[in-house]
């Protein structure tokens, strides 16, 4: 494993075009600005032109969007947690084009959800509007079509590319402790079209089985954040919406992807839920107590489920809140890790240091 590329602000999908370029999606800082000159979300386009194994030569990262909706749900949505939002997910065409999905937000019009749809240079071509985020976007098997997991609405879509078109496939149902699925990110099985589909699992009431986890004063009703092992990665065939368990037991499963062969990669952001934030934190400030804030830090991983059906192996831990997984075409996983407000004080495996977004290479796994 190594950092590909560091100093990013909350990089989320990543896309790999036929140059070998990556296009990655940064959330921003979350500062969720009414002006749209202070938005801080961006989608770049990274190629190491001289070879030197870096993108810092001139001309190796070139900003295809910029200033786009990042906003934080700390406040936003008073969840005490430290998570950021705005561009989310990217897609590569055969043709060259580019796809970002991008959620900014819901608000009382409802909100800003676009899918953005951009020529193999950087040029603007399409904005389809949805009316929920695309947490995580796939092509169908004829890339006519592009998959599309809804948190909001706990579904999974299929938006026509030709007219944009929506089609719904199916609604999640609730998870092991009544909590809502929550789908995260998908990935499609190149094997068989299938869409797999990370379900993240929301808050749930702390009673019955939801207690499992926490001593018995807390069960009382209250909101628990997150519960371990709750949630998992189901394979759904799209042509008829039949959902099947592919990967139990997950803890805030946020990504899932397959290779070619069929070998399923899932990814985990966080072992539990930690010290959550008091509403009307100010993340931004210099002399913050070092944190976790919302989620433990440094205890994602990602896990490799052979095709063989052979035992699940894990290729990388203690991670720091991975967000997103990406198969590319030599075989080669690119992780997107370092999920908060950029710079921000947290808890580290040697002491206090501070969030850093980066995009990891995970190579050498068969
Ligand atoms: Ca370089
Ligand atoms: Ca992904």
């Amino acid at each position: 494993m190594e950092v590909v590329i560091t100093d990013l602000e909350n990089p989320r999908g990543v896309g790999i075009d036929r140059e070998g370029a990556l296009l990655i999606a940064e959330a921003g800082y979350g500062e969720d600005a009414e002006a749209p000159i202070l938005r801080t979300g961006r989608l770049t386009r990274f190629l190491d032109l001289n070879g030197d194994g870096d993108f810092l030569d001139p001309g190796e990262a070139e900003r295809w969007l910029d200033n786009l909706y990042s906003f934080n749900s700390v406040n936003k949505y008073e969840t005490g947690r430290d998570e950021v939002s705005g561009a989310t997910d990217v897609l590569v065409h055969e043709d060259g084009r580019v796809l970002l999905s991008l959620d900014g937000g819901i608000d009382q019009s409802g909100g800003t959800f676009i899918l953005f749809e951009l020529d193999g240079d950087g040029t603007l071509l399409r904005e389809i509007d949805q009316n929920s985020n695309m947490t995580g976007i796939g092509f169908a098997p004829d890339q006519r079509s592009v998959y599309a997991t809804q948190s909001t609405h706990n579904s999974l879509i299929e938006i026509g590319l030709e007219n944009g078109d929506v089609r719904h496939i199916v609604t999640f149902e609730d998870l092991y402790s009544g909590q809502q699925a929550v789908p995260a990110g998908l990935g499609v099985d190149p094997t068989t079209g299938d869409v797999l589909v990370a379900l993240f699992s929301g808050v749930a009431k702390a009673e019955g089985e939801a207690c499992r986890f926490v001593p018995e004063a807390m069960c009382d009703g209250r909101y628990l954040p997150l519960i371990p092992t709750d949630a998992k990665v189901v394979r759904v065939d799209p042509a008829t919406g039949s959902v099947t368990d592919e990967v139990t037991g997950l803890t805030a499963a946020v990504d899932v992807a397959a290779d070619s062969e069929g070998n399923v990669f899932t990814v985990e952001m966080a072992a539990d839920h930690a010290q959550l934030f008091h509403l009307g934190v100010d993340l931004f400030l210099a002399d913050l107590p070092a944190l976790h804030g919302g989620y433990i830090r440094f205890s994602g991983r990602v896990t490799m489920y052979p095709a063989s059906g052979g035992d699940p192996r894990v290729l990388a831990e203690g991670l720091d809140q991975p967000t997103n997984i990406t198969v590319a075409p030599d075989g080669a996983l690119y992780v997107s890790t370092g999920q908060g407000t950029p710079g921000r004080p947290i808890p580290g495996p040697q002491g206090r240091t501070e969030i850093v977004g980066e995009v990891l290479r995970i190579t050498g796994y068969k």
